[in-house]
C-alpha cells in the first residue's frame, strides 16, 4: 500500500499517475485541508476538490483546478449583485461545495463526506483529508495576516511572505485513514508529491505526531521535487523559497525535507545536483518530473514507486 501526501494541482497530477499504476487497495491519497475555507456560507475545500477531480478524470486540464466544461453563470449573477467575486465559484464546482456544507452542517465528519462525494464521482482509490478538525494555514506577509486564499487568490501571492502559522495544527488528530495508514504494517512506502513543500505538504506535517511518524516509520518516504531548474512548476513555491532567505532549487527542497525522507525524485534538469542531494544522505531518482500529459503521470508515478522499492530492499539487505 502506497500512502501519497498531496495538496494542489502538482500533487493532484501526481496522485492520478499513482492511481493509474495501483490497484484501488493499494492507495491512500492524504490531501492538505489547511486551505480550507468558509465562502459565501460554503465550506470549500480546494485541494480535496482538486484531487478528487483529477482522479474522476474531470479536471480542467488548463486551469488545473476545478472542473472541465464549467460555465460561470452563477460568477455573473454574483456580480450582478455586487458580491464577491475574487474567488471563482463555476456552476458545476458550486454543486460539490453545496453538499459537502450540508453534509457537514448534518454532522457528518470531512472524512465521510469525503468519502461520499469520491463514491458520487466514482473515485475507486481513497482519498481522504489530512484530518477531521478545523486546520487553517495563515500566511505572515508585509500586508499583516492573511487567511490562505486571500494571500494566494485575492492578493494572487504577490504579498511578501515572512512565515506560515497552521492554526490547532497540533490540536488536531489525524484522519482515521491516514492514523491507520501511518500505524499499518502494510503500508509499503509513503510518497511526498511535488506540491508546494510549505503552503501544502508542511501543515501535513504539523498534524499531532504526523513528522515523527512519518520520520520514524520503517516504509521508505520519497519525495518529489516541486522545483525544476530553479523554478516551480506551478505556483508560488519558488518565491516563497526566496523571499524565506533560501535558494529556490531541488537541493534545497531536499535539505528541508532532511530527516524525513529516504529518497527524492529530481528532474533531468536537475541532474548536477544529485551528488550535493547525496551528501546529505538522501538518495536520488534522475527523470521527467514536468507532468504535461498522462502519459509523464504515469511514468513520474511508476518511477516513484519503483525508487522507494529499491531503497526498501536496500534497507533490507
Ligand atoms: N484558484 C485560483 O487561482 N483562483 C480561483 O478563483 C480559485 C477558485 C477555486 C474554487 C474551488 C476550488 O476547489 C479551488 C479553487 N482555486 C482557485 C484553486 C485553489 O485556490 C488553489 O489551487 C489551492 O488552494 C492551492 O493548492
Amino acid at each position: 500500500m502506497i500512502l501519497a501526501l498531496a495538496g494542489g494541482v502538482g500533487g493532484a497530477k501526481l496522485a492520478h499517475g499513482l492511481s493509474m499504476q495501483l490497484k484501488p487497495r493499494d492507495l491512500l491519497v492524504v490531501v492538505n485541508t489547511g486551505d480550507d475555507f468558509t465562502h459565501l456560507g460554503l465550506h470549500i475545500s480546494p485541494d480535496l476538490d482538486t484531487v478528487m477531480y483529477w482522479l474522476a478524470g474531470q479536471n480542467d486540464a488548463a486551469r488545473g483546478w476545478g472542473l472541465a466544461d464549467e460555465t460561470w453563470n452563477f460568477m455573473a449573477a454574483l456580480e450582478r449583485l455586487g458580491g464577491p467575486t475574487w474567488f471563482n465559484l463555476g456552476d458545476r464546482d458550486l454543486a460539490t461545495h453545496v453538499e459537502r456544507t450540508q453534509r457537514l452542517c448534518a454532522g457528518d465528519t470531512l472524512s465521510a463526506v469525503t468519502r461520499y462525494l469520491c463514491d458520487r464521482l466514482r473515485i475507486e482509490h481513497a482519498v481522504a483529508p489530512m484530518s477531521d478538525d478545523k486546520v487553517r494555514t495563515i500566511v505572515h506577509t508585509d500586508e499583516g495576516e492573511l487567511e490562505f486564499q486571500h494571500y494566494f487568490v485575492r492578493r494572487h501571492c504577490e504579498p511578501r511572505v515572512f512565515r506560515f502559522a497552521f492554526e490547532n495544527a497540533e490540536a488536531a488528530s489525524p484522519s482515521p485513514a491516514f492514523d491507520a495508514a501511518l500505524a499499518s504494517a502494510s503500508t509499503d512506502a509513503i510518497v511526498i508529491c511535488p506540491s508546494n513543500p510549505f503552503l501544502s505538504i508542511e501543515p501535513i506535517l504539523k498534524i499531532a505526531g504526523v513528522r515523527e511518524r512519518i520520520a520514524q516509520s520503517r516504509a521508505p518516504v520519497v519525495a518529489v521535487s516541486p522545483i525544476v531548474a530553479g523554478d516551480a512548476i506551478k505556483g508560488p513555491a519558488a518565491k516563497i523559497m526566496r523571499e524565506l532567505g533560501r535558494e529556490a532549487s531541488a537541493l534545497e527542497v531536499a535539505r528541508h525535507y532532511r530527516g524525513l525522507i529516504d529518497g527524492i525524485v529530481i528532474d533531468a534538469l536537475d541532474a548536477a545536483l544529485k551528488p550535493q542531494i547525496e551528501a546529505l544522505g538522501v538518495k536520488v531518482a534522475v527523470t521527467n518530473t514536468i507532468m504535461k500529459s498522462r502519459s509523464d503521470q504515469t511514468l513520474l508515478a511508476r518511477t516513484a514507486i519503483e525508487f522507494a522499492a529499491a531503497l526498501s530492499n536496500a534497507v533490507r539487505a
